[in-house]
């Protein structure tokens, strides 16, 4: 069963190597009665259409995780209550909150990781066969940590993790590490894959930076979306870069944007809860078509969609490396 891919070719009037959907937002902020806002979530293809885990706050501003369906991957069912997990590869852990999921499918399930609140935000993770039931491990790191992004296959036997130590606040600093598992419970062989900028070489990306999406295989390399944070006199803003690592050492990176793919421009990302975010958390892509849809939070509050095709980002990114 192949599900139908979300598309909008690129606007007539524009050169832009990634254009957003024309009825963005896809998600508005109050999707289910209870929501506050709806953003920084994960789709995946799933029974000949999507399924997704969403970022719903709530109305007294807590951050949970929601499952929820669409045939197309634009019109989306998002479940009332939020996902009550069980237990997985460990007892129940204690989670005061959980926030910015990602999706992946690997071997047999999809594993969900998320920051999850165990004395701070740390990386929890969780798996489900079915969107029904769903099993909460241990989580990945000591607090604090963010964007714990996983990769869709094991290398070199290992699955491998993405993310990014943190403080416990609105970190003013943050850069990429890799971490592998034998068995998706302990994690180590941490390496640093890449660091914020220096503000005169990039200054979009120059106080922080996390990884995105699910990290695409491609004939170059790992194709991977991140967010790069400047602080400015307003505070921070948030953009959306490319990457390309090594297939086989994904610490190394072979090719980074020096310009950002996407900024804040539209009243949607610019206006919010927090005002200059988007945010990407999932991407589909259909290789042989060259197409990426890339879906990201905006301005934390509703969720948006962009298009690009993979040959031209590859390009992009080839062209533009810092
Ligand atoms: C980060 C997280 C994200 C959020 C971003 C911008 O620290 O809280 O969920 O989108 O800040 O506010």
């Amino acid at each position: 069963m192949t599900s139908p891919m979300p598309w909008q070719d690129r606007p007539k009037n524009s050169t832009d190597v990634v254009w957003r959907y024309s009825e963005n937002p896809i998600i508005e902020r109050n999707a289910i009665p209870s929501s506050n806002s709806v953003f920084n979530s994960a789709v995946v293809p799933f029974e000949g259409g999507y399924a997704g885990v969403f970022r719903c706050d709530n109305k007294a501003v807590q951050m949970n995780l929601f499952a929820g369906f669409s045939k197309d991957g634009l019109q989306w069912n998002i479940e009332h209550d939020p996902i009550s997990f069980v237990a997985g590869n460990t007892e129940m852990i204690e989670s005061d909150y959980k926030y910015d999921p990602r999706v992946t499918f690997i071997e047999d399930r999809f594993w969900i990781t998320w920051c999850n609140g165990y004395h701070g935000p740390t990386i929890g993770i969780g798996y489900t066969f079915d969107f029904k039931t769903f099993y909460q491990c241990e989580n990945a790191f000591l607090p604090f940590n963010r964007n714990g992004v996983l990769f869709p296959e094991k290398i070199n036997g290992k699955f491998a993790m993405l993310s990014r130590p943190s403080d416990n606040g609105h970190t003013p600093f943050g850069d990429i590490y890799l971490s592998y598992s034998p068995d998706m419970k302990y994690w180590g062989e941490h390496r640093c894959v890449m660091k914020a900028t220096r503000f005169e070489d990039s200054a979009w990306q120059c106080t922080k930076i996390g990884a995105g999406s699910v990290p695409i295989l491609t004939k170059e390399g790992w194709l991977m979306f991140y967010h790069g944070v400047i602080n400015t006199c307003n505070g921070f803003r948030y953009a959306m870069g490319s990457a390309i690592l090594e297939q086989d050492r994904p610490d190394r990176v072979k090719y980074r944007t020096q310009p950002y793919l996407l900024t804040p421009q539209t009243p949607y990302e610019c206006m919010g809860d927090v005002p200059n975010v988007i945010f990407p958390c999932a991407s589909l892509h259909h290789t042989e078509a060259d197409k990426v849809a890339i879906y990201y939070g905006a301005a934390d509050t509703v969720v948006g969609l962009a298009f690009g095709h993979i040959s031209e980002i590859l390009a992009f990114t080839k062209e533009n490396s810092l």
